[in-house]
């Protein structure tokens, strides 16, 4: 990681569902959001899930008007010096709400097909990067496919973090962006490189790295858009557009840490 400020986009996923507390707790016409914490808002349409760490401890701030926003602790705050959250410091904090707490429950992900999506456990989030929310493009994160892939296949994985199968399997892999990969077009480019490699699970992080950087280097250089508004751009324009529309559309939001 670098020495400069992370520029990310904060990607406003609604749940639908709320806890007992947030029920509880919270004004009539408030809204949640999950705030997911990302480098590629262009791939958004490719959203399948939205991934927490089961064991994290995650804040309900007030946001701007009625807008609640879930995220780490340390983000929080983080945004409240970036006049995001208030008050200056300390930003206001409802209620704490573990990640366990927030496993499958519906959510919204913007720009995607799917009217819902379900909230889904990744082991290897870090608490004290971006949100501690992490949402899920598959097709083109090596990490979320081969975290997805385990819930999809494995009735163990899914047994052991209390998933039900009707949370993944519906949610088929979403093309996004063609790229050249190995001289062909690959519509798939996680798919595609975690395949080639043999990646078996989300503990293979040799490989994983390697696909990621593979993707993540092919992707912005070769990339082009293959669905939504921005279909036939190459990534590296749309990149940019894609992300102004979706916060235009209040659906998203840059932050820096
Ligand atoms: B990216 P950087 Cl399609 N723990 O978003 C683990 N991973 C986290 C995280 C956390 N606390 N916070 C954010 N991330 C992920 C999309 C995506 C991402 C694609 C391809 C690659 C990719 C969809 N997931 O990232 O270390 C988020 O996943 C590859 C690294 O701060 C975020 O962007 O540079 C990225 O890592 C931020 O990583």
């Amino acid at each position: 990681e670098g020495v400069g400020p992370q520029e990310y986009t904060a990607i406003k996923i609604e749940l639908l569902e709320w806890t007992d507390m947030m029920k509880k707790l919270l004004a009539e016409g408030s809204k949640v959001f999950l705030l997911a914490a990302t480098l590629r808002a262009e791939t958004m349409p490719g959203q399948t899930n939205c991934w927490i760490l089961p064991s994290g401890q995650y804040g309900c701030y007030k946001g701007p008007g009625l807008e609640v926003y879930v995220c780490s602790h340390r983000a929080a705050r983080n945004m409240s010096f970036q006049d995001i959250l208030q008050p200056w410091g300390k930003p206001y904090c409802y209620m704490e709400v573990s990640g366990q707490e927030l496993l499958g429950k519906k959510v919204k992900a913007p720009t995607t097909k799917f009217d819902h999506v379900f909230v889904l456990p990744l082991p290897t989030i870090k608490m004290d990067k971006g949100t501690g929310v992490v949402t899920s493009v598959p097709s083109d994160s090596p990490d979320d496919y081969a975290a997805y892939m385990d819930l999809m296949k494995s009735d163990k994985k899914r047994e052991f973090f209390g998933v039900k199968k009707e949370w993944v399997v519906p949610f088929d892999l979403i093309p996004i962006i063609d790229v050249e990969i190995d001289g062909e077009i690959r519509t798939m480019a996680a798919q595609y490189m975690c395949e080639k490699l043999g990646v078996q699970s989300i503990n293979d992080r040799v490989k994983l790295a390697e696909a990621h950087d593979t993707c993540y280097k092919l992707g912005f250089d070769k990339g082009v858009m293959s669905t939504g508004p921005f279909t036939g751009q190459p990534v590296k324009k749309a990149k940019v557009e894609f992300r102004n529309v979706m916060i235009q559309a209040k659906q998203a939001f840059t932050y820096s840490e």
